[in-house]
């Protein structure tokens, strides 16, 4: 399997491509939460653009990460937040964007984690689609577009004979356009992906200029960085109940840095507590990780100031959804 996404693909530098050969488009990645999405978005982008963390519901918006392929194509992939059952008013935005994604692209990529999905179906029986899955084969049921079934994670497969009798049982389920196993974490047939998406494209220019990478506001982006070193650090229900807020975003040329003033937002003041941490010592390492992270992505100096603060019920309230940026 190729692992190098950055290796030129074929005819990427001759001089005499024409527009035919050339495909751009919007793909969606879709999904239930945890199975790689935003690993595999950041993977072909080359860029940690989305963040990545162990655990479930990590992203909540719509991402947009596009790579450009000179003379070949342009791929804009949209990564969206993962399909479970939602209680919450949080979740229930979350699903609705991610369902919302789905009608507006060029392509589906439905991302499963072949390793998790083997254990499930082994235990529910053959027969039997996991819940979740289930619903998302419905909701796939209505759309047009072409859809891939992509099985990630294939690294942590006990046995690689275990992928056929699944890619025959889930062919069956629903016409995939392509059914493509790769592992998003090693780079495992990555590159031959990118050829696929690529082939199943609309023949058209850019839709991006090629040195675009996402339309995501910068202050966004740094919000995101300090809920990943959040959802690293912090357990059971504080990941869920964290939102950051990024209230100065400015930046100081003189000193070629950017100077950042962030609140986080939590649901209850023992939540704040867990988040400060012993004499403030979990707090300070959110802040030194997120501004490594910020520091490295905006290829600058950053001065970070972080605060927490108890906004109860956040997470149900439509008023304070919409600040934090949950449409
Ligand atoms: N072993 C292995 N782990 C992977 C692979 N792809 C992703 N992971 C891990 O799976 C976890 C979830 O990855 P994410 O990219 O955040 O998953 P997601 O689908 O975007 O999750 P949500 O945003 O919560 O919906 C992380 O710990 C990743 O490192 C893979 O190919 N192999
Ligand atoms: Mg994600």
């Amino acid at each position: 399997m190729e692992n190098d996404i950055n290796k030129p693909l074929d005819n990427e530098n001759s001089a005499d491509s024409n527009q035919a050969d050339y495909h751009a488009g919007f793909v969606a990645l879709i999904g239930q939460p945890n199975v790689g999405k935003s690993t595999l978005m950041n993977r072909i982008l080359g860029v940690d653009l989305a963040i990545i963390t162990a655990k479930p519901q990590t992203t909540r918006n719509r991402i947009l990460g596009v790579r450009s392929f000179p003379d070949k194509g342009q791929i804009a992939f949209v990564d969206t937040p993962g399909i479970h059952k939602a209680k919450k008013q949080l979740n229930k935005r979350m699903v609705a964007t991610a369902l919302s994604a789905i009608t507006e692209v060029d392509l589906i990529c439905h991302v499963i984690d072949a390793d998790a999905y083997i254990k499930q179906t082994a235990r529910l029986g053959k027969d039997e689609l996991p819940a979740s899955d289930a619903f998302i084969f419905r909701k796939l049921a209505e759309v047009k577009q072409p859809v891939f079934l992509i099985l990630n994670k294939v690294d942590k497969l006990d046995a690689k004979e275990e992928l056929l009798p699944m890619m025959q049982d889930l062919s069956e389920r629903f016409d995939f356009a392509e059914i493509i196993p790769i592992s998003a974490h090693k780079g495992d047939n990555i590159r031959r992906l990118v050829d696929i998406i690529l082939s199943h494209l609309p023949a058209d220019g850019p839709l991006f200029p090629e040195d675009m990478l996402t339309d995501q506001a910068e202050r966004f982006i740094a919000a995101e960085f300090i809920r990943e070193q959040i959802l690293e650090q912090t357990h059971e229900e504080v990941p869920y109940s964290v939102a950051v807020e990024i209230e100065r975003f400015v930046e100081n040329r003189a000193k070629n840095m950017l100077e950042v003033s962030a609140i986080i937002h939590v649901e209850r003041s023992t939540q704040k507590g867990i988040v400060i941490g012993k004499g403030g010592a979990r707090l300070q390492s959110i802040g030194i990780k997120s501004r490594k992270r910020m520091q490295a992505f905006f290829g600058k100096k950053i001065y970070l100031e972080t605060f927490v603060r108890v906004e109860s019920e956040w997470s149900e309230d439509p008023e304070a959804l919409g600040r934090f940026g949950y449409e």
